[in-house]
């Protein structure tokens, strides 16, 4: 039996169920629902609704792949979301999905339910390179395309015509100030391309910026087997999470959205402190046990974590090297953050994959490593277990030990083909190279850096 609307009541009693009536309005639509989406943002939104709120299903967006449509579409847009530690599993239905949509074959439905009078938010999850920036961090056209932007373009354009209010355009991906790097990138989008949308949107548009956590491992075939097992049928859109989940936004919306405040969300002024905390020491800690990880020959990130040489180099990285950079919020606690995180990663029961968090690096490391490395080198430190990580992904980007899942990879392995080891870390962080950033390659850095690959290679 697979789930559906229909065989959602033969569920067993221990998987809660939405009781609101999901034939109701759509007001936000959703671009790149994957998995992170599916447990984090949309299980928030199925908890206002389940408290009653009214308006707030959500149409989802898949850029390029059909997949998420197949998986479901034939369920009515009902999933389940299962929690897992070493302790339990705990599985719940979420209702919050109508729909799933895909960009280029429902590009007008897309627009139309951004257009409609309905929908208050636009919201984001499409990764790091799904904002199509160049190394210099400007919006690449060519790229832009491809992507969300000329939708989002023509639905504000429509919106505009019709004289209905503007959208909170809410960025929930891994960059810094991911808000406003968003209003950055469709400005210069605007400006490119529809220079009279410019007034209205500044006018009517926002895009707060916002900071997300949750844990979501891929979905694997074993998952969804496994699960089959306890519910007596099959989930093709399972996710899986840990039991952690945070949330914080800046208050900067358009218009109505969800009370997210009354199940958890932080609506705060000031994102910054959260998201820098996030980005450096969480994300930094992941990029750093994905690629030494693997080079040390594991799978998994609690396998990884539970490596005493690893273990010490993450400890330093969040410790001794981010925690500084970062003016902390009110309340927040850095150390006591960094040994929470050490127990997430430690999670036995979600099977995190390295390669997977190793995917994209080349969009990733700049907010996740350089950042910390620029700031700490104008004052005069240096950050080894930093230098240490890039050495791993420098290794990892010849493409000789597994296959780069990046939107750079040949520009990389170009790069090592014409510099070979001496000289590389000028190349790929100097002027001109795929990595820019405030951090200028130091001869200090670069000779540890190398050091270190030597070993490797
Ligand atoms: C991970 C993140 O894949 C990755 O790059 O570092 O997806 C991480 O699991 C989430 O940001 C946690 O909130």
């Amino acid at each position: 039996m697979r789930l559906s609307a229909e065989s959602a009541g033969h569920l067993p009693d221990a998987v809660s169920r939405p009781r609101y009536d999901r034939a109701q309005p759509v007001g936000i639509v959703h671009f790149g629902i994957g998995a992170f989406h599916r447990a984090h943002q949309a299980a928030y939104t199925d908890a206002c609704l389940e408290a009653g709120e009214t308006g707030w299903m959500i149409a989802g967006v898949s850029m390029r792949s059909a997949s998420v449509a197949e998986q479901l579409n034939p369920q009515d847009g009902l999933y389940t979301l299962t929690v897992r530690s070493a302790a339990e599993n705990k599985t719940r239905l979420v209702g919050s999905v109508a729909q799933v949509l895909v960009a280029e074959a429902d590009r007008e439905e897309i627009v139309a339910r951004l257009a409609s009078p309905d929908c208050h938010v636009a919201s984001f999850t499409v990764t790091e390179k799904g904002y199509c920036r160049k190394p210099d961090g400007s919006l690449d056209l060519a790229k832009a395309r491809e992507g969300f932007y000329p939708i989002l373009c023509d639905a504000l354009s429509r919106r505009r015509d019709a004289g209905l209010s503007g959208l909170s355009l809410l960025s929930c991906d891994n960059l810094s100030g991911n808000g406003k790097q968003l209003r950055r990138l469709m400005l210069e989008w605007i400006d490119a391309q529809a220079t009279d949308l410019r007034d209205w949107f500044l006018a009517n548009c926002t895009t707060p910026d916002s900071m997300v956590d949750r844990i979501v491992p891929a979905s694997s075939s074993a998952d969804l087997d496994d699960l089959e097992q306890r519910i007596g049928m099959r989930d093709e859109g399972a996710v899986f999470t840990e039991g952690f989940t945070q949330w914080v936004i800046e208050d900067d919306f358009a218009g109505p959205r969800p009370s997210w405040e009354d199940h958890g969300v932080q609506i705060v002024s000031d994102v910054a402190p959260f998201e820098t905390a996030k980005l450096r020491m969480l994300n930094g800690a992941h990029s750093l046990l994905a690629y030494a990880g693997q080079d040390y020959g594991h799978t998994f990130v609690h396998e990884a974590i539970a490596d005493d040489r690893l273990r010490a180099l993450v400890q330093r990285l969040m410790i001794e090297e981010a925690a500084p950079t970062i003016a902390a919020g009110d309340g927040q606690d850095l150390d006591a953050y960094a040994s929470e995180l050490i127990t997430r990663f430690e999670n036995p029961a979600l099977n995190h994959r390295l390669a997977q968090i190793a995917m994209d690096g080349s969009q990733k490391i700049g907010q996740r490593w350089l950042e910390t490395l620029a700031i700490q080198q104008q004052r005069g430190n240096s950050c080894e277990a930093i230098l240490t990580a890039i050495a791993h992904w420098l290794n990892h980007v010849t493409g000789d030990a597994r296959e780069v899942e990046d939107p750079q990879a040949d520009a990389l392995r170009d790069v090592w083909q014409s510099t070979g080891q001496d000289g590389i870390v000028k190349a790929m962080f100097g002027k001109g190279g795929p990595l820019q950033s405030d951090w200028t390659p130091g001869e200090a850095d670069i000779a540890t850096i190398e050091a270190k690959l030597r070993q490797l290679r």
